[in-house]
């Protein structure tokens, strides 16, 4: 049987549809469909097994295993980097580009050539979705990443994440092609003051050891950060300090490394003593192991908006730094969107290419928020060797954080061809394969910060906001829209329902978990708004007022809102940021005017005195 279904291969059948809707992300940069498709071999042939990257190996030995290889395979299967025997006769048509791949399907052969290692890999990660219902297109591909580094800084302000999110993130970045995390959460005493200069209690060691391990595993480069400056002394005894804390971490397996210098003040922004310690450190750690990744720093200024040009803070890093140190910026202002004109403007200060550290969908600073909309507004345009690095610094929320690095991963591999949209879906189908229509709904009216003080604002209800403004225009004129109303009441039960089934979900665990406060004020969203819009109704026809009805529904939302404020204080009651938060750009303060409307209608018409201010201010709440 076997046999036949392996002579089946060659034939080619032409599905060109099939082929045509290939659909890899990240985009490869050239790829060439010839319709055909076939089914995947069952007999075959496998070169270069002993001699290519071993996790690249493995994955694809988990589709064609070494008990099902025969010698009368019909297909042939090479792997391997440039230089090993196996893909030799392939070896120009390997791009000469770090971490890019050729890789060809076609009758007779499947061939995966990396330019190195991490390029193996990433061709198998590339065959593997092309491999889908048990069919192989036949394509050719030559591809490699636009962005030299590419994935997360753990570096936000707040719990850091757990080794089991840890885990789970490491493995997304692999799959993805991102292929750098850096360990810097702020509140982790070890990685800045006051314990830098300690070593790490054993069991969070044991964990640093493993998430290293696994970090390879994955093909990801596990950057362990240290964040001194809040104390250092610029001491010989401090930089002994650092330079042992480094090698504790080195003894951990670690083998990158970076300086973080923000959020700092006095002493420790010194740019000409920083400059010597990290020059130090290349000269006498990274340069003396030979195996450590070429350092990282953050600078003080790091950000445009900081700048104090009559420092030459940054003019003096740009000149003394070590030409392979990299430089972090986070653009014209602490959270923003990157710009050419920016890249531009820092480079030729710093004299490189910056490391971006893109502090989205960080909201460390917005904690009563979640942001998982579709992350529009990156710039395709930017030529990619302005940036050294593409790096998010992410929520706290890890899982939920995927939506945005799964954008993020799209993007630096291949700028031209990033879809938001399509990035968006992607992520969301992954995240949640069988709730994933439900997860659509929150996260459309989960994408904006709200208002907060670094003025970073996203698009929220992107679909019902035209919708729910014409509805209050005509509302406005004591009109009812029936039209629109309906649609806004499907709105508000499709809420509803989708926070039901979210906080019902088996899909993913860990993501309801971390959303959990939200989806409980996401159905309430639902709810207040049903019930706001079937006030606005029975108020908009007088003839009809059940007035008895109206204050009863009337009671009903001012306690949805007492317990949404209740809900939310519980949750969080953070200072600065109280509350949970959803749908706060568009639906919140739609059913909040159109509330303070029917009320106003009713007490002019009943003479009554209700009050019609639904505020939902939890700094209130707190200070009762
Ligand atoms: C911090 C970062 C924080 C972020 C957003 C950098 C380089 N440093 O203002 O730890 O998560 O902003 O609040 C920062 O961005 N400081």
């Amino acid at each position: 049987m076997k046999k036949i279904l392996g002579l089946a291969v060659v034939i080619f059948i032409p599905i060109s549809l099939f082929a045509q809707n290939l659909h890899i992300q990240p985009t490869p940069q050239n790829i060439s469909v010839s319709g055909k498709v076939a089914d995947v071999p069952e007999s075959y042939r496998f070169y270069g097994g002993e001699t290519a990257d071993v996790e690249a190996v493995k994955l694809m030995r988990s589709i064609f295993s070494v008990e099902d290889e025969s010698t009368s395979g019909q297909v042939c299967i090479y792997i391997g980097e440039r230089g090993d025997r196996a893909v030799r006769k392939f070896a120009s048509k390997i791009p000469d580009c770090p971490e890019g791949y050729y890789l060809r399907v076609d009758g007779k052969n499947i061939v995966i050539a990396g330019a190195d290692e991490r390029g193996t890999y990433y061709g198998v990660r590339t065959f593997l979705q092309l491999m889908s219902h048990g069919k192989l297109p036949e394509v050719e591909i030559t591809d490699y990443p636009d962005v030299r580094f590419r994935g997360v800084v753990e570096g936000f302000y707040g719990i850091p994440w757990s080794f089991e999110a840890r885990k789970r993130q490491l493995e997304f970045y692999g799959k993805h092609k991102m292929n750098t995390y850096i360990y810097g959460p702020k509140d982790d005493p070890y990685h800045s003051a006051p314990n830098w200069r300690k070593p790490y209690p054993p069991e969070e060691a044991e964990h640093i050891r493993s998430l290293v391990e696994m970090a390879a595993v994955h093909k990801v480069d596990f950057v362990w950060a240290i964040h001194p400056g809040k104390d250092i002394q610029w001491t010989e005894e401090d930089r002994d300090a650092l330079l042992g804390k480094f090698e504790a971490m080195y003894d951990l397996g670690v083998r990158a490394f970076a300086v973080f210098f923000d959020d700092i003040s006095g002493k420790g922004t010194d740019p000409v003593r920083q400059a010597e310690l990290m020059n130090y450190l290349d000269e006498y750690f990274v340069k003396v192991k030979k195996d450590v990744r070429p350092l990282i720093v953050c600078p003080t200024e790091y950000n445009r908006n900081w700048v104090k040009p009559e420092r030459g803070y940054l003019e003096h890093l740009g000149k003394t730094l070590n030409n392979d140190i990299q430089i972090m910026w986070t653009g014209d202002y602490v959270v923003c969107d990157i710009t050419s004109e920016g890249l531009d403007w820092v480079n030729s200060r710093i004299r490189r290419p910056a490391y971006i550290w893109w502090n989205y969908p960080v909201n460390d600073y917005a904690r009563d928020h979640i942001v998982m909309g579709e992350v529009d507004r990156l710039d395709k345009s930017i030529v990619s060797s302005l940036m050294s690095g593409f790096v998010s610094n992410p929520m706290e929320q890890a899982e939920a954080s995927k939506v945005a690095l799964y954008a993020i991963a799209s993007y630096a591999w291949n700028l031209e061809a990033y879809d938001s949209e399509v990035a968006w879906e992607d992520a969301l189908r992954e995240l949640m394969p069988q709730d994933y229509q439900f997860l659509r709904v929150f996260a459309e009216h989960n994408a904006d910060f709200g208002e907060n003080i670094n003025n970073y604002r996203r698009e929220e209800s992107r679909k019902i906001k035209p919708v729910a403004e014409a509805f209050l225009q005509n509302y406005q004129k004591a009109f009812f829209s029936e039209e629109l109303g309906k649609k806004l009441t499907e709105e508000f039960e499709q809420i509803e329902t989708s926070a039901d089934m979210l906080m019902g979900s088996k899909d993913n665990n860990a993501l309801v978990s971390e959303i959990y406060p939200w989806l409980l004020q996401f159905k309430s969203i639902g709810e207040l708004g049903q019930q706001v819009l079937a006030m606005a109704r029975m108020v908009n026809s007088l003839q009809q007022l059940d007035k008895d009805l109206f204050l009863r529904m009337y009671r009903r939302v001012v306690a949805l809102r007492d317990i949404r404020i209740k809900t939310g204080i519980a949750c969080n009651d953070n200072s600065d940021c109280p509350g949970i938060k959803t749908a706060s750009c568009v639906l919140e303060p739609f059913i909040c005017e159109l509330f303070k409307l029917s009320v106003e209608r009713f007490n002019e018409n009943f003479d009554q005195k209700l009050e019609t201010n639904l505020v939902f201010d939890y700094k209130d709440y707190l200070k009762d």
